[in-house]
């Protein structure tokens, strides 16, 4: 039986990649963790105990944890999702960011290297590698121009993958994938933050605008707190990018690949389709830092409202990716699109505040 070893199993992209994997092949799939206090399992509660699936211990800090899982497992495929992998905070540690991600895959790399060599690797790039970008939409030859430590980090990792692949002739891939959201996505990304932000404010206007309607007073609710609403991205569904990382894994040769929807929408438009899809309208009121996006209805309620707190020292303002290369080659065709991402992210919180878990 074939094996995978996916690192960042508590993430988004590995928990979503395993559950792709135990679904549709047999491999014998082996989750890394780090070691945690107190981890949090709720991405991987529904295959957790699943007989093709392990749970390991590892960390992209310590190459000893590294080698001993490849010298055991002897893997097929190594799946490198873990990562330091917010933006937002990579200028507090940009020391953290390069051991992580850079490093950490160097790291990966030798252990292959030295352990299992005919393993095949992916390395998980992004497109923050493009940073401030010469032209839309971006494709494979768009220069590297990173705008973040987080995206230097990247930056970095993509040579040293190709380095390894030409130095070592090892199948070893680093895809770059524009933004990918869904259930799965951590809370602090800024789509996850809105549809948790949407449907905490859902049942506060739903569960008392029946009584305190009736006394002619306004549901009370703390807004959402948001950076720069202009910024515009390349959303798709994480659940059809996993496909698309498969696919790259299982060519005749190694070559990176870009996956993106094609389709760019400002943080802006994703507040109003969120709250649209709760059923609640409103409109922007206001300039700059004093901007609201308000209920449209008598009381006015504040939705979202604009923090500073969340600007970044340098933005990446617009991202927009050209994926025919994926689409032709591997012939990787998403399913969703922006619509059917913001419907399921907003239907799946507003459960989730419902069952309170
Ligand atoms: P997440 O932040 O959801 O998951 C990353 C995981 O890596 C977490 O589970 C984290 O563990 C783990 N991790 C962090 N540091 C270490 C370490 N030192 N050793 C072992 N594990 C560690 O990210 P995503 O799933 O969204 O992204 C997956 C990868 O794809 C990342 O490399 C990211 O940079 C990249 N990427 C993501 C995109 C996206 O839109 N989602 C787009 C482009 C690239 P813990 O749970 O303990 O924090
Ligand atoms: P990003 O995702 O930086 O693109 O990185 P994030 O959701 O954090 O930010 C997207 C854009 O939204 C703006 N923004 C806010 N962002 C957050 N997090 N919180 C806010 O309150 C907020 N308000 C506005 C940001 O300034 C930014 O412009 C993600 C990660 O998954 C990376 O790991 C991955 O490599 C890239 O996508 C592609």
């Amino acid at each position: 039986m074939k094996k995978a070893l996916i690192t960042g199993i508590l993430g988004q992209d590995g928990a979503t990649m395993a559950e792709y994997l135990l679904e549709e092949t047999d491999l014998e799939v082996y989750g890394m963790m780090r070691r945690l206090a107190t981890p949090n399992f709720k991405n991987i509660k529904d295959f957790r105990e699943h007989k093709r699936f392990n749970l390991v211990y590892g960390d992209l800090t310590d190459e000893v944890s590294l080698n001993e899982l490849v010298k055991s497992i002897k893997p097929d495929f190594f799946i490198n999702f873990a990562a330091n992998s917010f933006v937002g905070c990579s200028w507090d540690m940009p020391v953290h960011m390069f051991d992580v991600n850079t490093s950490g895959v160097i790291r990966c790399l030798e252990a292959i290297r030295n352990h299992q060599p005919n393993c095949r690797f992916y390395s998980a790039g992004s497109s923050e590698q493009f940073g401030n970008v010469d032209y839309a939409p971006q494709d494979m030859k768009h220069p590297m121009k990173p705008r973040s430590p987080y995206g230097a980090s990247k930056c970095a990792a993509n040579h040293i993958v190709k380095v390894y692949r030409e130095s070592y002739d090892l199948y070893a891939v680093h895809g770059i994938l524009f933004n990918h959201e869904g259930i799965k996505r951590g809370e602090e990304f800024v789509t996850r933050k809105i549809t948790l932000g949407v449907a905490r404010i859902y049942h506060k206007i739903f569960s008392v605008d029946s009584w305190r309607g009736r006394h002619g007073q306004a549901p009370q609710f703390k807004p959402i707190e948001l950076g720069n609403v202009d910024a515009k991205r390349d959303w798709s569904d994480s659940e059809d990018f996993v496909k698309g990382v498969w696919l790259m894994l299982n060519q005749d040769d190694p070559k990176d690949y870009l996956l993106a929807s094609g389709e760019m929408h400002s943080i802006r438009e994703f507040v109003e389709k969120a709250f649209t899809a709760a059923g609640i309208t409103g409109r922007w009121e206001g300039e700059e830092v004093d901007e609201k996006y308000v209920q449209d209805n008598h009381h006015k309620s504040v939705l979202v409202r604009i923090n500073p707190d969340f600007y970044r020292p340098a933005e990446v303002e617009e991202l927009m990716g050209d994926a025919t290369e994926a689409n032709e080659i591997l012939g990787w065709t998403p399913e969703g699109n922006i619509d059917t991402l913001v419907e399921k992210m907003v239907k799946n919180d507003i459960e989730r505040y419902q069952n309170k878990n």
